[in-house]
């Protein structure tokens, strides 16, 4: 059986391309309004407020009902138990290395140096870094319902990951349950398609602002972000995913990088990795020599909680947004980035633009202005196109070392004598 992929029927913020090119130009148009008014152009900004309340809004609803039917969606997982045990440690350990990356690019090119951007938003600083010890026994809340109120965004994964798990054990009892999460959460995908409409005008109400104060030098920034996310990109397949080929699998990984060029120009054009499944699964049983069995369980679930790319851009663009604002983050940030981001990708639907609203939580998780988000809005698609390849190409790299590990997989297409004929 295979897990359900979720919001199929989603088609994700920028699919229709018409409101992400409305949100080029809100960007355009703010830089230029910015750029005419100056200081003047504050007066702009309660548009962008307006637009930035409206993405909190979604936050909490929306990461619990996701996690909750990310969970329940793998229920296939134990019934196909070591399989699916082996494809959700690699998909999880994989995208903590991306963010991993992300983090280290982020330091290292540090693309929102010099912007020294002023906070607005109180709740966003003074907040004194949780120690390491005290940021895990704070995972677990106390209180669920008051998690939720407080938008405790690390103790309500921790609680949707245990009430997904707990409902998918209960079996058929839960099924009203789920039902009820998957509906809430199509509800809330809904919300925030919806929300995201306002995108345009929200992003040029804060471009306007953030480019009367700051001039130009915002552009430059947002440039080196782009380039420290594709720099990324090209690393973890280039080097991460085909040294775990070479040294996991024991395979020569030119096979897997020819192989993946059709799905990753699919996965790039259209920045859903859902809607790439069906490229996605028909190069890895023609082009990698994953059997049938293997390919048609492993990739949907990839397509579902294997977020490696989106993790990546996640830990480039809180670096991005901690440096614009002048916001040191000490090191149980860093672990808090990379424990949100990985936990999350559970609930991180694979359609486009989905990244751009998970980059929230992990601002919110570690105090991070949200504000942020919205000037990183604008390039949203460019970084979709480079994180979505990433999330597909990780999906097939999974599939080959699990298929391997199951004597399920062709190796003779890997320059190597075949271990076993390839089964159906
Ligand atoms: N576009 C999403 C996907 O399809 C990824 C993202 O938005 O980060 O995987």
């Amino acid at each position: 059986m295979q897990p359900t992929v979720k919001n199929e029927s989603r088609s994700g913020f920028w699919s229709d391309l018409a409101l992400w090119k409305k949100i080029l130009i809100g960007m355009v148009l703010g830089v230029a309004a910015g750029a005419i008014m100056g200081p003047d152009a504050e007066l702009l900004k309660p548009i962008g407020t307006l637009f930035i309340n409206a993405i909190k809004m979604l936050i909490v609803p929306l990461v619990f009902c996701s996690l909750v039917v990310g969970v329940t969606s793998m229920q296939d997982t134990r019934k196909m138990g070591r399989i699916g045990i082996k494809a959700i440690i690699l998909y999880l350990g994989t995208t903590a290395i991306a963010i991993s990356i992300g983090l280290g690019l982020g330091t290292v090119l540090t693309p929102g140096e010099g912007l020294n951007m002023v906070i607005t938003d109180s709740s966003a600083v003074g907040k004194e870094a949780p120690t390491l010890v005290q940021t895990l026994l704070n995972m677990i809340p106390k209180n669920p319902v008051s998690a939720l109120a407080a938008g405790n965004i690390l103790q309500i994964i921790v609680f949707a990951l245990g009430l997904g798990i707990s409902l998918t054990l209960c079996g058929e009892k839960a099924e009203p349950a789920i039902r009820l999460f998957e509906s809430l959460a199509e509800g809330m995908y809904k919300l925030t398609g919806l929300v995201m409409k306002l995108a345009p005008y929200g992003v040029f109400g804060l471009m306007a602002w953030v480019a009367g104060k700051y001039g130009m030098d915002i552009l430059l920034p947002l440039i080196k972000v782009i380039v420290a996310v594709y720099i990324g990109c090209l690393i973890h397949v280039l080097v991460f995913y085909t040294g775990l080929i070479s040294t996991l699998g024991r395979l020569n990984p030119v096979r897997y990088l020819k192989g993946l060029l059709n799905p990753a120009v699919v996965a790039f054009t259209t920045t859903s990795s859902s809607g790439t499944l069906p490229a996605t699964i028909k190069a890895s049983q023609e082009e990698m020599g994953v059997s049938k069995s293997i390919s048609s369980f492993v990739l949907p679930l990839g397509a579902t909680i294997n977020m490696d790319g989106t993790a990546l851009y996640q830990g480039v663009c809180a670096l991005f947004i901690a440096q614009a604002f002048g916001i040191d983050l000490a090191f149980s940030d860093y672990l808090l980035i990379i424990m949100t981001s990985t936990l999350a990708s559970v609930g991180t639907a694979g359609v486009p633009g989905a990244g751009l609203i998970m980059l929230s939580l992990v601002l919110t998780t570690v105090g991070l202005p949200i504000e942020g988000l919205a000037i990183v809005a604008g390039i949203d698609r460019i970084l979709d196109m480079a994180r979505t390849s990433v999330n597909v190409c990780g999906d097939l790299m999974v599939s080959i070392l699990v298929a391997k590990s199951e004597n399920e997989l062709d190796g003779s297409i890997y320059n190597q004598t075949s271990s076993h004929t390839k089964p159906e």
